[in-house]
């Protein structure tokens, strides 16, 4: 397959399980592995980000690239386009995980004007379907860049200019088209400038409504081309912006009742987006779960001690484990994935360093799955839940909840007595041992 950009790792990267001591080895991760009837593989979809990965070279706001990335090295445009493919390719192969996400700007370069950087996306996307066809990685979703570009510094559907609205909306057109093409099972809208940076010059009322006409007419698109796969949005509550109008699963579901868009698109939930909106990311999954609003994941984690968006790999299986706790209750989180969108430390410059960051990644991804499924086999946690709401299943409870009782008619059946509510324990400390106790038991077993 071309230039070998990771010759250091010669064969795909193996299961040694848990005693393994070789650190290019997987230690949990098993893809075919039976979890409550179903291969982990499965249950979690896992596929690798393009931008962090193969497109970013270590810079930040104040210093340059540091990353070994001889891929990003090229000075003609289009050929360094195709290494950045090579390169990605190789890796997906060479880790074996079955899915990739990108954004149209990750792949081909902006060029000079619209028809130049749609010939471009068009071109590298017959090479990406190309390499799909040749080592079976497959596209989980695709998106479009509508933040990097200096035309977006103000919002891109909530820009004040509708011509900026108009070339938003002609990126995404043209995005999902090709994430039709490469058979994209799912189409992300990350609104990273759609906010405000203050309030002294926005029209929040314009930009809302703004944005649900954008949001229709992807959905019309989506109709009208027959793209199969989901509608996502992702919600961040800020960062580039101040504020997001997309702070949170849950405003992203009002915002979409509120504009008769529900039902056309669910959450993408990304565990850091999550820790920035000061909510666990539990939480996200727990909301959109209970919400039909459970999309896809993109599996990462921040740093509670700072306010910004570290993209770590993930490597708590107690953050994990509980989400997946909930994504196993829902039936699973298909068509949607686990898109690792995490980036390495900008001192960890060796290529060798995407492999044991992935790889950790999926050794956390696959015990926090196996902890998940312990706690719903052992259905502790269930049961207590179940009993605690019992009353709502009983009389009282559902004459509430049909509406056949006023509040006259509850005030008669307090004061008559009949009506006595006791107390009971919430019982936390119980169930957070309840917790723990599968953590270190599906731990010593693994
Ligand atoms: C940035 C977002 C972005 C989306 C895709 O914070 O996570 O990478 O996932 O545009
Ligand atoms: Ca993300
Ligand atoms: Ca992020």
């Amino acid at each position: 397959m071309g230039e070998a950009f990771f010759s250091a790792v010669t064969e795909p990267i193996r299961y040694g399980g848990p005693d393994s001591t070789n650190p290019l080895e997987f230690k949990v991760w098993q893809p075919d592995r039976l979890v409550l009837g179903k291969p982990m593989v499965e249950w979690l979809r896992p596929g690798v980000c393009f931008w962090h990965s193969f497109a970013w070279d270590g810079r930040d706001m104040f210093g340059i690239g540091t990353l070994d990335r001889p891929w990003l090295a090229v000075t003609d445009e289009m050929a360094g386009a195709r290494a950045r493919l090579a390169a990605a390719f190789e890796f997906f192969a060479k880790l074996g995980t079955p899915y990739y996400c990108f954004h149209d700007r990750d792949v081909a370069p902006e060029g000079e004007g619209y028809a130049q950087f749609r010939a471009n996306l068009d071109a590298l996307a017959d090479e990406a379907a190309g390499y799909q066809e040749r080592t079976g990685v497959r596209l989980l979703w695709g998106t479009a860049n509508l933040f990097t570009h200096p035309r977006y510094q103000g919002g891109a559907s909530t820009n004040p200019d509708p011509e900026v609205f108009a070339y938003a909306a002609a990126q995404v057109k043209h995005m999902l088209e090709v994430t039709q093409r490469l058979g994209g099972q799912n189409y992300v809208l990350w609104g990273g400038r759609e906010g405000y940076d203050t309030l002294l010059n926005t029209d929040l009322r314009r930009e809302r409504e703004q944005l649900a006409r954008f949001l229709a007419m992807v959905a019309e698109h989506k109709a009208k081309i027959g793209f199969t796969g989901q509608l996502l949005i992702e919600p961040k509550p800020m960062e580039p912006t101040k504020h997001q109008y997309d702070y949170d699963t849950q405003s992203v579901h009002g915002f979409l009742a509120r504009h008769g868009l529900e039902g056309q698109y669910r959450a993408n939930i990304e565990a850091n987006h999550a820790t920035l909106a000061g909510h666990s990311f539990h939480h996200e999954v727990a909301y959109a779960a209970a919400n039909g609003m459970l999309g896809s994941i993109d599996a990462n984690r921040g740093d509670p001690q700072n306010g910004w968006d570290t993209d770590q790999f993930p490597n708590s299986v107690e953050d994990l484990a509980l989400p997946l706790y909930e994504i196993i209750r829902a039936g699973g989180i298909a068509p949607g994935g686990f898109n690792f969108d995490a980036k390495l430390r900008r001192q960890s410059v060796d290529r060798s360093d995407l492999f044991h960051a992935h790889i950790g990644g999926l050794d956390t991804l696959a015990m926090a799955l196996l902890v998940a499924a312990d706690l719903v086999e052992r259905g502790d946690l269930a049961a207590n839940t179940q009993a605690r709401y019992a009353g709502w299943d009983g009389e009282l409870g559902r004459s509430i909840l049909a509406g056949s009782l006023s509040l006259a008619d509850l005030e008669a059946k307090v004061a008559s007595g009949e009506v006595s509510p006791v107390r009971q324990s919430g019982g936390q400390e119980r169930l957070e041992n309840v917790v723990n106790r599968s953590i270190w038991s599906v731990g010593r077993k693994a």
